[in-house]
Parts: C-alpha cells; sequence; structure tokens
C-alpha cells in the first residue's frame, strides 16, 4: 500500500488529495491536511476520484466507428485513419473546415491546453470551448476595462460587505473564482460584516447569508445600476475615482434611468430590500461583489457585469484589501510582468455573421450552424460532452452525425461519445502529471505539481502525445516538443514567467505559496494607469436593457454530487445521487395540479422535456429549474442556439419563457 500526493481537477479549486494506491488501484482519496492552500478540504467529487478512476464505462482501447458500432484497433490504425481525413478535408475545404470543442477539464489539467497550440498550428479558426457557454461577459468586459480579458477579480477574503449574485459557492465552489471550504468563508463574511446574496432561490449560500434579495431573474442589472446612482449621489469615493477611473461621467448619465421605483419593477424586490442594499453599501464603505452563472447565462449579463465593476470603483473598492481582490497569479506573476493591451474581438463564423469571435474561439452557439452549413466537416473534442452541454441538442444530434468524423478523447463514454467516429482513450486526473497555473482565480497566490499517482493504464495515452503524432503525421509543428517523453516536458514551458520555476515547484511536495496576497498592484499596468469604464457598446446595451416579463422563467443551477454532465451516474455520491427534476416553489406547482414526484411537462419555442417534480419553497415564485448534465433528460433541448448575445456570443441558458404543465401519459 502507498500513499500518493496529487490534486483534484474536478473544478479549479485543485484541492490537494492523497491517493492510497494498492496494486495499481486506488482504494481511497482523501483531503491533504499538510497542503497549506486547501488544508484538507475536499468534496464528495473529489472524494470519488478512485471511483471515476476505476469506472465501469471508462475508455481503455481506440475504437473506431464501423458497421454502427465502435470497433476495437490499433492506436497507429486510428491515427492514420484520423490523419488520412483531416487531409482530405483540408484539400477540399481548408483547415477551417476541422473544428475543435474543449470542455471544462481542458482548463484546468495544464496538458490537455496543448489542443490550443494544435489548431493553431492546422490553421483552423474553428475554435470552441465552454468559455462561450458558460462566462464570455467577463473577459468580454475585463478587456474593455483592463485591456486584459484574463483578469478576474474575486471578493476578498477579509471583506466586510461581500455580495454574491447569481452565484451558489456552498454548491459550486465559485464561478472564475474558486474556493476551498466554502462554508466556512461565507460563514466567516457574514462574521466579519454583512453578507448578501441575489439570488431568486434561498441557495444554500443565501442560508449562510445576512440577507437574501429574491430578485427576478436577468433584473440585476437594474438593483446595481440604482445602487451605482445612489452612490454617485451620496457616498462616493471621488479620490479613487478621479485618480484611477475613466468613463465615470457615461455611468452616471447611464444610471440616471434607474430611480428607486424603475428598480423595484424590474427586480420585483420591495423598495425597502434596495435602500437598505444602497445603506449597507454606504456605511461599509468598501465592498466585494461577484456574480456566477445566475448573472452571466442571463439576457443582461453583460450590463450587469459593467455595473459590477462600477460599483466596485465608485466605492473605491478595485484591487483593494477588503474589496476586489485581483490575484496576479503564482503561475502568471501579473504584477511582475504586466500586459500588453488587447481587443479580442473578430468576425464570427461565415454562417453565423450575426456573432463576434471573441479571445481567439468562435462562440459555441455557432457550432450547429456551421456543421449544417458544410462549413464544419470534422471535429475534435477535448475533454467535453458538447451533447449535454451545448444548445438546441434536437440541431446539435442531426448535426453532429453529418461531420466526416467526430474525434473524442475522453475518459469514459458519455452521451457524446456515441456520436463518435474514432474515441480514443485519454489519460484521466490519476495518470497525468499535472501543475496549477490558473490560481489567479484562486484566494492564495500560489502553485503546486502533481506526479502522475498510477501510469496510464491498457492503451491510455495523454492528449500531447495524440497531437504529436497527428502532427507527425500531418507534417505540422503542434508546438509539442519531438523529445517530450512526459506530461513534465509539456509543462514545464508553461511556468516560464512563474515566481518559481516548474522544477522548484516539482521538488515541493505541497503548494508553494506566496506569503499574503498582492493588491493595489494594477494601475501600474493599466493603459494610462486607469479602469476605464466607458465601453459604448454595453452602455448601448444597458440603455436597452429590459427584463423579461413571462409569467415563468427557467434558470439554471448546479448539483452537488457532479459536475456538469460527470459524475451524472450518482458514482460520486450512490447513496444520495442528483437527479433531473422540475423544481420550483409548490405554491406554483398546485396552480398546474402538480404534485411531488409527479410529472410535468415544460416547453419552449424550441422544445419540450418531461420531468417528476420535486416541489422546493426556497424558489421565489415564477421561477423553476432543471440542472443540465443528464442524457435522458436534457435541459438544453429548451435552449436556442440563435438566442445569442452580440457582443459576447453567449446563448441565454438563464431567464428563459417556459410554459408548464402536467404530463398526463409519459411521453414515448
Ligand atoms: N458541485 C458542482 N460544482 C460545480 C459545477 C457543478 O456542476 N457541480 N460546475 C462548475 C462550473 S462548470 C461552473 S461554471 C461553476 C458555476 O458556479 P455558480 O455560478 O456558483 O453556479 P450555481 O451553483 O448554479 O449557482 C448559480 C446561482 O444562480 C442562481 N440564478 C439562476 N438564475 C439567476 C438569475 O437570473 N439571477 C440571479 N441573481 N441568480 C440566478 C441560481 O439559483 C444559483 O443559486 O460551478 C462549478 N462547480
Ligand atoms: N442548459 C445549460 N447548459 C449548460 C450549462 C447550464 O448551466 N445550463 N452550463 C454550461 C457550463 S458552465 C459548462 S462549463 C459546460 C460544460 O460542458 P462540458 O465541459 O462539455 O461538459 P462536462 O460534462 O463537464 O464534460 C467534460 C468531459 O470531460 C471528460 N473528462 C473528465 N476528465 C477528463 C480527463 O482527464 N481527460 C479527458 N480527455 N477527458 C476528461 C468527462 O468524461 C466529460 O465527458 O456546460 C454548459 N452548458
Ligand atoms: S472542490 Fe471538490 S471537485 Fe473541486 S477540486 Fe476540490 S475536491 Fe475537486
Ligand atoms: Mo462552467
Amino acid at each position: 500500500m502507498e500513499k500518493r500526493r496529487s490534486f483534484c481537477r474536478f473544478c479549479g479549486t485543485n484541492c490537494a488529495v492523497i491517493a492510497t494506491v494498492e496494486d495499481g488501484e486506488i482504494t481511497a482519496v482523501c483531503g491533504d491536511p499538510d497542503d497549506p492552500v486547501t488544508q484538507g478540504y475536499i468534496c464528495t467529487k473529489g472524494a470519488s476520484l478512485g471511483h471515476f478512476h476505476h469506472h465501469p464505462a471508462r475508455l481503455n482501447h481506440p475504437t473506431m466507428l464501423r458497421g454502427g458500432g465502435q470497433v476495437r484497433v490499433e492506436w497507429t490504425e486510428a491515427l492514420d485513419d484520423i490523419s488520412a481525413r483531416m487531409r482530405t478535408i483540408v484539400e477540399r475545404y481548408g483547415p477551417s473546415a476541422i473544428g475543435a470543442y474543449g470542455g471544462t477539464p481542458a482548463v484546468p489539467c495544464a496538458s490537455i491546453n496543448v489542443w490550443r497550440g494544435f489548431m493553431a498550428a492546422l490553421g483552423s479558426p474553428s475554435v470552441y470551448s465552454t468559455v462561450s457557454v458558460d462566462v464570455p461577459c467577463i473577459p468580454l468586459l475585463s478587456e474593455r476595462i483592463t485591456g486584459n480579458p484574463m483578469i478576474a477579480s474575486q471578493p476578498d477574503p477579509d471583506a466586510c460587505m461581500t455580495i454574491l449574485i447569481g452565484i451558489n459557492p456552498v454548491v459550486s465552489h465559485g464561478h472564475v473564482y474558486f474556493l476551498p471550504a466554502p462554508k466556512a468563508q461565507l460563514r466567516r463574511w457574514a462574521e466579519q460584516g454583512e453578507l448578501w446574496v441575489v439570488d431568486p432561490r434561498r441557495s444554500e449560500s443565501a442560508e449562510a447569508a445576512t440577507r437574501h434579495l429574491a430578485i427576478w431573474p436577468g433584473s440585476e442589472y437594474a438593483l446595481l445600476g440604482h445602487a451605482v446612482r445612489a452612490l454617485l449621489r451620496e457616498g462616493a469615493d471621488w479620490d479613487f475615482l478621479e485618480r484611477y477611473v475613466s468613463g465615470v461621467d457615461a455611468i452616471r448619465a447611464a444610471v440616471e434611468r434607474f430611480t428607486l421605483e424603475d428598480a423595484a419593477a424590474a427586480t420585483r424586490l420591495s423598495p425597502e430590500e434596495i435602500t437598505d442594499f444602497v445603506s449597507a453599501i454606504r456605511k461599509a464603505g468598501r465592498i466585494a461583489v461577484h456574480c456566477g452563472t445566475g448573472v452571466s447565462m442571463g439576457r443582461n449579463a453583460n450590463a450587469a457585469t459593467l455595473l459590477h465593476w462600477a460599483l466596485h470603483a465608485v466605492t473605491g473598492s478595485l484591487d483593494r484589501k477588503g474589496g476586489a481582490y485581483f490575484n496576479p497569479g503564482f503561475a502568471r506573476n501579473l504584477s511582475e510582468h504586466g500586459w500588453t493591451a488587447v481587443n479580442t474581438s473578430g468576425p464570427g463564423p461565415a454562417s453565423r455573421p450575426d456573432l463576434p469571435s471573441r479571445l481567439g474561439e468562435y462562440p459555441c452557439a455557432a457550432l450547429v450552424d456551421e456543421i449544417e452549413a458544410g462549413n464544419l466537416r470534422g471535429l475534435f473534442v477535448f475533454a467535453g460532452n458538447p451533447l449535454i452541454a451545448l444548445p438546441d441538442t434536437q440541431r446539435l444530434v442531426r448535426a453532429l452525425g453529418k461531420l466526416d468524423f467526430l474525434v473524442m478523447m475522453d475518459v469514459v463514454e458519455t452521451a457524446s461519445t456515441l456520436f463518435a467516429t474514432h474515441l480514443l482513450p485519454t489519460s484521466g486526473q490519476l495518470e497525468m502529471a499535472d501543475v496549477v497555473l490558473w490560481d489567479f482565480m484562486n484566494p492564495a497566490e500560489y502553485s503546486r505539481y502533481a506526479p502522475r499517482v498510477v501510469e496510464p493504464a491498457f492503451e491510455r495515452r495523454p492528449i500531447w502525445w495524440i497531437l504529436r503524432e497527428l502532427s507527425r503525421r500531418l507534417g505540422i509543428d503542434g508546438g509539442i516538443d519531438d523529445a517530450a517523453s512526459h506530461d513534465d516536458d509539456v509543462m514545464r514551458p508553461m511556468l516560464n514567467s512563474a515566481r518559481a520555476s516548474f522544477d522548484v515547484i516539482k521538488a515541493n511536495p505541497v503548494a508553494q505559496m506566496s506569503e499574503g496576497r498582492t493588491y493595489g498592484w494594477m494601475h501600474r499596468h493599466l493603459p494610462s494607469g486607469r479602469w476605464n469604464l466607458e465601453v459604448p457598446e454595453v452602455l448601448d446595451q444597458l440603455a436597452k436593457a429590459c427584463v423579461e416579463t413571462a409569467d415563468f422563467l427557467l434558470i439554471p443551477h448546479r448539483q452537488k454530487n457532479k459536475l456538469n454532465g460527470q459524475m451524472s451516474d450518482g458514482i460520486a455520491n450512490p447513496r444520495r445521487p442528483d437527479k433531473a427534476s422540475i423544481s420550483m416553489h409548490p405554491a406554483d406547482a398546485l396552480l398546474f395540479g402538480l404534485h411531488e414526484g409527479g410529472r410535468a411537462r415544460v416547453s419552449t419555442t424550441k422544445g419540450m422535456l418531461e420531468a417528476p417534480v420535486r416541489f422546493d419553497s426556497r424558489y421565489r415564485r415564477g421561477v423553476v429549474s432543471v440542472p443540465h448534465g443528464f442524457g435522458h433528460i436534457n435541459v438544453n433541448v429548451l435552449t436556442d442556439a440563435r438566442s445569442t448575445d452580440p457582443l459576447s456570443g453567449m446563448v441565454q441558458l438563464g431567464g428563459i419563457p417556459i410554459q408548464i404543465e402536467k404530463a398526463e401519459h409519459a411521453v414515448v
């Protein structure tokens, strides 16, 4: 029996773990109490890493679709066939006819990141990732305000007034911001002063708050707009604004319309709740606001995101202890190196001229149109489950079937792998060395190395190995060193600007952590030393912003024991598996004659699904939720790939008008 250190990569919290290995089998996984960052914390998902590693549906051998089924082949045959098909497509249609979609694990797993270099070497702009079905409003506004799309703030752990909007860290551990032991931090915020949670549902995080505002979905811009307006009239930090902020006049003009009455009408909060909110901000002076998918998936995401920056600015909270903390990143070391301002917006794909490209990617909403139009003929999927994650399921099912090839690199069978022409088994988390690169979204400035806990079993291979083999066959330079023989060789250059070298980080058994947090460094690198709040195209959206007035709106929410589509089979907590159901306030359910556990039908202009009803009096009236991530009840049959934001390319996944009825008969 041996104990080996690693860290969990299911989510960006990257909790340090200790895996027990007996005869090559992972028999237990627990938190690493010696790690200075996560201090022994793990959640049910991390604790199930061993079960996931030995998943019965785990992929072990490369297979190819033949005669309607997956047939086992040698690696050479699979790679020869893929590269031959790629060559044919490139000759006939050009490299842009080959696309790639990178899923959630493609972010925290450093060595999976190489897929972008491969696409660049191929010369294809058809790059898609979960960023555009998750949170594109944040990089859009960060880019316009700071010149760097990859700047992300987080609520400072020491804040005395913390405001969480459409985010539920108790379940999710955060969004574009990942914190271990979330309940402890929420308790701390509440004890230090005030913790306000703004959510149409009294979420698990709202339970820990000092105040909860059960806001109407998509109306956050009105609450924030009113608060900014009130602060600019009384209580703004003018010293800060004059020294560090541009565009204050533009913001002032834009929020003028948010009178108390208008804000109350849009948010469906009482005027007292809103004035209490403003008074609490005035009293605190400095505040920490953070928005999650409840905001980013809704229709007014960009406007709300701009105003959340504006509220930080008028309270002098940007880049200040107790306010919005900007972790420069141990690996990125931005406080040392700074950045060059960029504009990453460009034209979108041919079939969707209404959409932009952003961050060198096309929006996922366009994927289905691109396939239907014949612009996209072959698709790689790196650690993703597009059928579950992307909108417009019915169209997507038909489109995926039209592809000349669909090469999927995964660790288990999923709803999407059913459509693969080539299914390639890749090394899983415990078979991959790794290093924390994304600490800029964590409350500590650190990095940590994880060795392979076990060597890849069966015919599983690292993604970098697969891409290098394909690059060799295609005669392109995919950026992966010919001499690389281990994950370490691929990751080492990724830490060239880090506060410590890869080898120093690797030599330490636990996280290498900088002392304290870095504050007050951003203005040294901001263009002209100022935060620029004058973002005309988003101010224009703000001027036109309005709320959805349908009787019932569908909102998203995450579940505790699964991660999107992963572990939706209940493997992380077999006794209490997460289920697909329609959650709503009992009083709303009664309007339709629905009872707990009975079946209801939810429909939109796009489609319809049936699921059991779950009574949950924590929902505000008029708001219904169906979780994503299930194959048999897929909420994305209700979403519309054409319902997109023109600036960020985000598809609307929240605040969608729905019809509800009782399902009398099961639909076959
Ligand atoms: N356990 C678990 N953890 C996860 C994931 C998971 O699937 N399971 N997924 C990971 C991923 S990929 C992401 S992106 C993050 C997301 O992290 P979060 O953004 O924290 O996601 P949720 O936990 O769904 O919390 C969103 C909250 O927004 C509320 N909400 C919905 N619509 C609205 C609205 O219109 N307005 C407001 N104000 N609130 C609204 C919901 O009720 C919910 O409580 O979580 C990550 N962590
Ligand atoms: N309607 C609706 N749709 C949504 C959302 C919503 O709230 N509502 N949420 C959106 C969000 S925030 C996100 S991030 C996306 C998620 O979209 P995806 O990332 O596409 O979905 P996941 O289910 O996380 O899929 C991850 C895949 O990676 C595989 N995998 C896990 N570990 C490894 C590994 O080590 N190597 C390899 N090669 N593969 C691995 C898993 O088996 C799984 O198939 O969904 C989005 N879609
Ligand atoms: S919070 Fe859970 S899923 Fe996320 S890294 Fe930690 S153990 Fe893994
Ligand atoms: Mo996400």
